[in-house]
């Protein structure tokens, strides 16, 4: 319980014009606690998070590197000439640049983001490799309604491209939300995504409390980013890392467990955390290859080629708009 909470916890920090400082004293106001995992990527979370991308345990990331390169071909030819690819989110240069140099005369690429930094950047160092290409930023939230340039003349197919399992962390209304999203800006279009599947639960706990601890700092970081940022008081050694497969749900979740009783300063008040209580950081849902198709045609795709390793950890679908 807070030391005076307030009625409303948005109010609790009016004044702090931030989102972050919002959502947190919302997430500690409530029970269970729980705040969205967009908060573990300011540039150091960013950092940590190209960090898992490289662990022996992280098999997402090697894993989908390898159909993309494996099947290359197959893919561009799916998306023929001149297409035009919709990144969302502009992270994974490197998926990119596979689907790129396979591809027939790409026209343009569309990187969305909701950083203008982190975006600029991206776009400025692909634009110097492939100098024929068009590349145009656009700052978004893509979660929300979104509107794209119009088709350049004689561009071929608009291609959105989400890698790397990120629609995982969605909830699954937000899932359904954003695929109906996509759908509907990439009509006439295909989307390209990327989809870590049901699997051992044992290797999904390996890849998710992996043996040097950096899924944990990654997870502790949002306490650190909070006390950097809002001036919190979160004690970082008082808070464990926790993530476990939920099997019924198909998901991992990441929690911070309060190791005592505990109170933290945030916003001009004190919040109480219990012995074993947890702030709820992300989910990172798994799927089956027809549990996936069967969402996206609710969205209003038509489902095409899967690709998949020869383990099936990981999938890569092609999904018609
Ligand atoms: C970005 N996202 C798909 C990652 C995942 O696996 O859900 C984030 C992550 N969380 C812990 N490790 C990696």
């Amino acid at each position: 319980a807070a030391a005076a909470l307030p009625d409303d916890p948005a109010t609790a920090t009016a004044g702090h014009a931030c989102a972050f400082a919002r959502d947190l004293a919302a997430a500690l106001a409530e029970r269970p606690h729980s705040i969205s995992p967009k908060y573990f990527y300011d540039e150091r979370g960013s950092q940590l998070f190209d960090r898992i991308c490289e662990l022996p345990e992280y098999y997402p990331t090697r894993t989908e590197v390898s159909i993309l390169t494996a099947h290359a071909r197959e893919i561009a030819a799916c998306m023929g000439p001149r297409a035009e690819i919709v990144e969302f989110g502009a992270g994974s240069l490197r998926k990119v640049r596979l689907l790129l140099d396979a591809l027939d005369r790409p026209a343009r690429y569309l990187p969305i983001d909701i950083s203008g930094e982190h975006l600029a950047g991206a776009a400025g160092v692909l634009q110097r490799d492939y100098p024929g290409l068009a590349v145009q930023p656009v700052v978004a939230d893509y979660t929300q309604r979104l509107l794209l340039p119009a088709p350049l003349p004689g561009a071929g197919r608009r291609v959105g491209f989400f890698p790397g399992s990120t629609i995982g962390n969605f909830t699954p209304d937000e899932a359904v939300q954003f695929l109906a999203v996509a759908a509907r800006v990439l009509r006439g279009g295909a989307l390209l995504l990327g989809v870590d599947l049901v699997k051992d639960p044992a290797i999904l706990h390996a890849a998710y409390n992996d043996a040097q601890g950096v899924t944990a700092e990654f997870n502790l970081n949002l306490l650190a980013r909070a006390n950097r940022e809002l001036g919190a008081t979160f004690a970082l050694d008082q808070f464990f890392h926790s993530a476990f497969y939920n099997a019924p749900r198909q998901r991992i979740e990441m929690h911070l467990v309060s190791r005592c009783r505990q109170r933290v300063a945030l916003g001009g008040r004190a919040w109480e955390l219990e012995e074993g209580e947890s702030l709820h950081t992300e989910y990172s849902h798994k799927f089956t290859v027809a549990g996936l198709r069967d969402l996206a045609s609710r969205a209003g795709f038509r489902p095409g080629p899967v690709w998949t390793d020869a383990k099936r950890l990981f999938s890569v679908h092609w999904l018609q708009a």
